[in-house]
């Protein structure tokens, strides 16, 4: 038995460092995606519940800061219908316990080189049937960039909850986008539609599918383009994204946290 047992291969870690990521399928089995599932589910169910407050759009999404929570809820446009939630560890001990998995903290320990990787945000992503909106094409660094103490130390687990496929808006990633660094950003006067790609823009690089069974994980740095379509099937496409740092840092819920409350 190696001394850590999910740690990445020397082929996985070559697979980072040149593609840009790695998928582990299968990683986590039918009863513990169905417990985060249930733990999800009910979180969002009780944020949302009555929620009336007024929305603000940026880029692509609708935002609902919800102050009391220290919660961003993402809504499909003006509809009822919740895209994700962002952070939320803090409000549930399953999904905040799922996050010290070993099978995200091995890994993230050779892609952060560090000895205790430590969460920075997290969202739950639901991609519900028909109603699940697009993901556009983007790097996560500019978003982090003026939240995180470094934001090119962070790097990302994501766990389908679902099978994901391309009907129901599996990922898609760009490999070897990451070795460029920072993508040249559009001059758009609104700060999230500014981190926002169009395919067009990609050059000879490539757009591909991670098509995975639900339990699978990917693993990506804040350089990696990625993307994904609307949700065209009956299926619903959940995950969760953990995205670590070193030890010691702000995290997204503090920065967040102080913003909602300036806004009040
Ligand atoms: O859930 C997805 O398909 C994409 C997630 C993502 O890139 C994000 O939330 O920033």
């Amino acid at each position: 038995m190696p001394l850590r047992p999910h740690a990445f291969s020397i082929e996985e870690k070559h697979h980072y460092d040149i593609e840009g990521f790695v998928i582990r399928h299968d990683a986590f089995d039918t009863e513990e995606t169905a417990s985060l599932i249930s733990a999800g589910e009910t979180l969002v169910e009780q944020l949302v519940r009555d929620r009336n407050t007024p929305r603000q759009r940026f880029g692509s999404y609708t935002f609902d800061g919800d102050v009391d929570n220290s919660v961003m809820i993402k809504w499909e446009g003006d509809s009822d219908v919740v895209h994700g939630i962002e952070p939320f560890a803090h409000l549930s001990p399953t999904l905040r316990d799922a996050a010290a998995d070993p099978r995200f903290i091995e890994p993230m320990k050779d892609i952060l080189s560090c000895a205790a990787p430590a969460l920075f945000t997290e969202k739950l992503n639901l991609k519900r049937p028909h109603d699940g909106g697009a993901n556009p094409l983007h790097q996560d660094f500019p978003y982090w960039l003026n939240v995180a103490e470094n934001a090119a130390e962070v790097a990302t687990a994501m766990l389908f909850l679902d099978d994901a496929d391309q009907e129901n808006g599996c990922l898609y990633v760009v490999p070897r986008s990451h070795d460029r660094g920072e993508w040249m950003l559009s001059e758009s006067e609104d700060r999230f539609a500014r981190h926002e790609l169009s395919p067009d823009d990609l050059g000879g690089f490539e757009l591909i599918p991670v098509e995975a069974t639900a339990g699978s994980v990917i693993f990506f740095g804040p350089y990696l383009l990625h993307q994904s379509a609307p949700n065209q099937s009956d299926q619903g496409r959940r995950a969760l994204l953990f995205s670590y740092q070193p030890p010691g840092r702000v995290t997204q819920r503090e920065v967040l946290t102080r913003a909602l409350k300036a806004s009040r």
